[in-house]
């Protein structure tokens, strides 16, 4: 899939409207859409990468970033005391289906585990 084709890239281009609720230079994070829990944000790489799979040595920097990002935006949503969750779903038994690399930060309620 092209960037121009991604629903993310779109989202991070201001083409697709979104609840954004964090950006820098390289990461952009807003709400889902469809929240599966009080707090459910999905924090991005600005730059297209279409799955965690895809990563590789280069993009160890973006990588750490995105999890920085979430684990601060966890605490200015008042979640990080109460304890949260990071996921990402990769390829389609992974339950991936946005193909943009994305965490997902849920928190606000008790998760399950395991996860279905
Ligand atoms: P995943 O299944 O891991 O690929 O997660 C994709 C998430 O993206 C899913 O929780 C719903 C969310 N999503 C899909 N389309 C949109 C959209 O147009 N806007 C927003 N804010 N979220 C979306």
């Amino acid at each position: 899939m092209s960037t121009q084709d991604c629903l993310f890239c779109k989202i991070v281009s201001g083409a697709v409207p979104s609840d954004r609720v964090y950006e820098d230079e390289d990461v952009f994070a807003f709400r889902d859409i469809n929240p599966q829990a009080p707090t459910h944000i999905l924090v991005i790489p600005k730059r297209h990468i279409s799955s965690v799979a895809d990563l590789t040595d280069s993009d160890v920097d973006i990588a750490g970033k995105l999890m920085v990002v979430a684990s601060k935006l966890a605490g200015s949503c008042g979640i990080a005391g109460r304890g949260f969750r990071l996921v990402v779903n990769a390829g389609d038994e992974g339950g991936q289906s946005v193909n943009h690399l994305h965490l997902h930060l849920l928190g606000g309620r008790r998760l399950g585990w395991p996860p279905g």
